[in-house]
């Protein structure tokens, strides 16, 4: 038995209460249980005699108001009440029960409860028949992850397959369908046993450290905000980050760049953003660009923005070990870089550069040094920074990183790099953000990022690493980023057209269709794969391309609306069918379909060969056709009709899609709005709209329009006019409502 030496916390010797918080002395370890509002309830566990510093990367809102709480001992149990919960914990031995304030259960410890396992630290408890679990960050595979099991532990990998557990990034945080969901905020190498084995019990375990959980009652919708009232949301990013963005490792010159950027703008396909990977720089030299071949980095940022483009470049972790390099030089005099375990000098490791030294970025000072670099690389007028090989990525070293004793500063706690691992990416990140806000402090930062950890979503954006252009990782990155997007990080996507192995032009037809409907819209492709630009696979694939990357711009409207949605209250943007319509319970088993807010289902056509495709229609609601205008009753499976260049689309009736004619770059101005309108029952839709650039919408420069339609009328209510260039038209488009 794996847990044959699992020693549960066992009987509470004493309790003490103070404010909203309870202390239980247990016979192995002690408890402490704490109110943070009526529905999160933090508990932590320490097998030492006293708890660490409470410090927590992950966590964003630490002061919490005072919420009413009732204590009450009866018997074995204590019961803590609030508004929304009940907690009941027995005392012999300890063991927590969340429950409704009505009495019905919500999630129960199993026999063992919560204890230890020499290091490491475990909580068992019970899986109830029907419970199924979605969240749990960034993992490949089916979207429901009831019976599976797999670790938390930032791994860069290359060619991974849905069998792969530990993948870029980590965020232990579950979200059951029995109304709560779990935040395992513990950032040694976590596991999550879901049923695997063992179908009555589940468990959270982590290597070592304190047991640190936030459980939050609730349904779906009301977990993912108060998990992203705790770690945070994002912020607007830039409306241009909304629309296409065109990678390659590597466009290797600025004439190459240049070259691609002219091919858009001659094709007439849309686009806002190329990328500079790893060969713009000088020996892979971090902060630095080829003088060979790119020469004038601030012309070529220059020329291209002249083109309506923005370049994002990529920056890694490793420094190259070469001290005639500024970078290098000047970190090593600061001792910005991590030493070795036995102190006897810097540790390093290989990457691209070849022998690298690495920053800390668990330390304020490295952060400060590290953001201050940025200055005059951003000085050439680049807009966005892409992160990557941050899980960290170590080559020459087992198991592809640092070694785990390499010691880290941990804001001053003192950690080795076994317990720093799964924040490293999320600390260089932040690093990144900061340097950005600092540096243009009224310009929305863009971040994009490989690694993370759990409330990445306050700094960056996060892709989802390297795909393979096959068909079964493009239906795949569908549950992915709909498990990304309910764990904080609304704003996801995958490599368009697959990253390693060459792709064809029916796949990258299909999934351009498709990714025009993620809230990360780019096409990457690897080094030694065949080229995957629109046009590269001829003109009937180029013209599927460009018709559904023409219908992202045309609804970047609706776009923003729902990328102001997350943040608000970390809504999705991509929405499992759930999101919208929690009673359908056939909704929970698809995960080859999703909604893009509440208002469009995608039904993505994810074979070859194929010409239509079942789509579920969830129930409650009618569905139009987006290409026929057909109507149909919700609550069964219709046959769409999908020849290459038609993506299954269907929208709810009752809505009013906010659109725009055609644009080929968001610096293209547009000053009427379309409005689809899709009569249903009752019909409405709204439009938020600001500068799209700066922070002033956290001023009150936005402006809010609802719309409502019946009788054959658009009514319009200004709710918030504080953006001066609102548009001023509007102008309706509606189908008959007999069609
Ligand atoms: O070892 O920078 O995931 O997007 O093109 C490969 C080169 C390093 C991995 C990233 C990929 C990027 C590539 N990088």
């Amino acid at each position: 038995m794996p847990d044959s030496k699992f020693t549960s916390v066992g009987n509470v010797k004493s309790v003490a209460k103070t404010e909203n918080t309870l202390d239980f002395v247990c016979e192995h370890g002690r408890v402490r249980v704490a109110v943070l509002s009526d529905a999160i309830i933090r508990v932590r566990a320490t097998q030492v005699t006293d708890f660490g510093p409470d410090f927590s990367y992950a966590i964003a809102k630490t002061k919490w108001p005072k919420v009413k709480t009732d204590v009450k001992t009866a018997g074995n149990t204590v019961t803590i009440a609030t508004k929304k919960l009940r907690v009941n914990i027995t005392k012999t031995p300890l063991r927590i029960e969340f429950a409704k304030p009505d009495g019905t259960i919500l999630s129960r410890a199993d026999a063992r409860g919560m204890g230890w396992e020499d290091a490491k630290c475990r909580t068992y408890r019970e899986l109830a028949k029907d419970e199924m679990f979605f969240g749990c960050g960034e993992k490949t595979g089916q979207m429901n992850k009831r019976g599976q099991s797999f670790g938390f532990w930032n791994t860069d990998s290359l060619g991974h397959t849905y069998l792969h557990g530990e993948i870029y990034v980590s965020i232990p945080f579950l979200i059951s369908t029995r109304g709560y969901g779990i935040f395992w905020d513990n950032t040694h190498r976590t596991f999550f046993n879901l049923g695997h084995g063992d179908e009555s019990r589940y468990f959270l375990e982590a290597d070592a450290g304190e047991i640190d959980y936030y459980f939050f009652a609730g349904d779906v919708k009301e977990v993912v905000r108060t998990y992203t009232e705790l770690t945070g949301r994002m912020w607007l990013p830039p409306r241009w980050a909304l629309g296409y963005h065109q990678c390659r490792w590597s466009y290797l010159s600025a004439d190459e760049l240049l070259d691609v950027a002219r091919q858009f703008r001659r094709r007439k396909i849309p686009c806002d953003v190329l990328y500079c990977d790893i060969d713009y720089m000088d020996g892979f030299r971090v902060f630095t660009w080829n003088p060979k071949t790119f020469p004038k980095p601030r012309a070529l940022v220059a020329k291209l923005a002249k083109m309506g483009f923005k370049v994002v470049t990529i920056i890694d972790p490793g420094v190259k070990n070469d001290d005639g390099y500024a970078v290098c030089r000047d970190g090593k005099q600061k001792g910005m870089f991590l030493k070795k375990a036995d102190g006897s000098g810097w540790f390093t490791g290989n990457v691209w550069p070849g022998e690298c030294v690495f920053p800390d970025f668990t330390n304020p000072r490295v952060r400060e040094w590290w953001s201050g670099l940025h200055k005059d690389f951003l000085a050439t007028g680049v807009a966005g920074i892409w992160n990557d090989m941050n899980e960290p990525a170590v080559w020459n070293h087992p198991g592809g990183t640092m070694p785990l004793d390499i010691p880290h500063d941990y804001d001053g706690q003192k950690a080795t790099h076994a317990r720093a691992h799964n924040v490293y990416g999320f600390n260089m990140t932040r690093t990144c953000h900061e340097a950005l806000r600092t540096l243009r402090p009224n310009e929305r930062p863009f971040l994009i990022t490989r690694a993370a950890y759990a409330g990445i979503q306050r700094y960056s954006m996060v892709w989802t690493g390297d795909n393979q252009s096959l068909w079964e990782q493009f239906a795949g990155s569908i549950p992915e980023c709909l498990n990304l997007s309910l764990s904080g990080v609304a704003f996801c996507g995958p490599d368009v057209g697959g990253f390693s192995r060459n792709c064809t032009g029916e796949l990258l037809a299909r999934w351009t269709q498709a990714g025009a409907f993620f809230p990360f819209f780019r096409n990457h492709s690897a080094m030694g794969t065949r080229a995957q630009e629109p046009w590269t696979f001829g003109k009937e694939v180029e013209d599927v391309c460009r018709k559904y990357i023409s219908l992202r711009y045309q609804l970047l409207p609706y776009f923003y609306n729902l990328f102001r949605e997350a943040t608000q209250a970390g809504t999705p943007i991509m929405r499992p069918l759930f999101w919208e319509f929690p009673n359908d319970p056939h909704g929970y088993a698809v995960d080859d379909q999703f909604l893009l807010g509440p208002a469009l289902l995608v039904a993505p056509v994810i074979k070859p060969g194929a010409g239509q495709r079942a789509v579920y229609l969830p129930a409650g609601n009618e569905w139009y056709d987006y290409w026929t205008k057909q109507k149909h009753a919700g609550g069964q499976y219709v046959t769409a009709r999908a020849p290459l260049d038609t993506l299954p689309l269907f929208v709810r009736a009752g809505s009013i899609l906010p659109m725009t004619r055609p644009i080929e770059h968001t610096g293209q101005k547009t000053d009427e709005i379309i409005l689809d309108v899709y009569p249903g029952k009752k019909t409405s839709g709204y439009l938020y709209e600001d500068d799209g650039e700066s922070f002033d919408y956290e001023r009150d420069a936005y402006s809010l329009t609802n719309f409502t339609w019946s009788d054959g009328k658009l009514r319009v209510n200004k709710k918030k006019t504080g953006y001066r260039f609102a548009a001023k038209k509007y102008r309706v488009l509606v189908l008959s409502e007999t069609a």
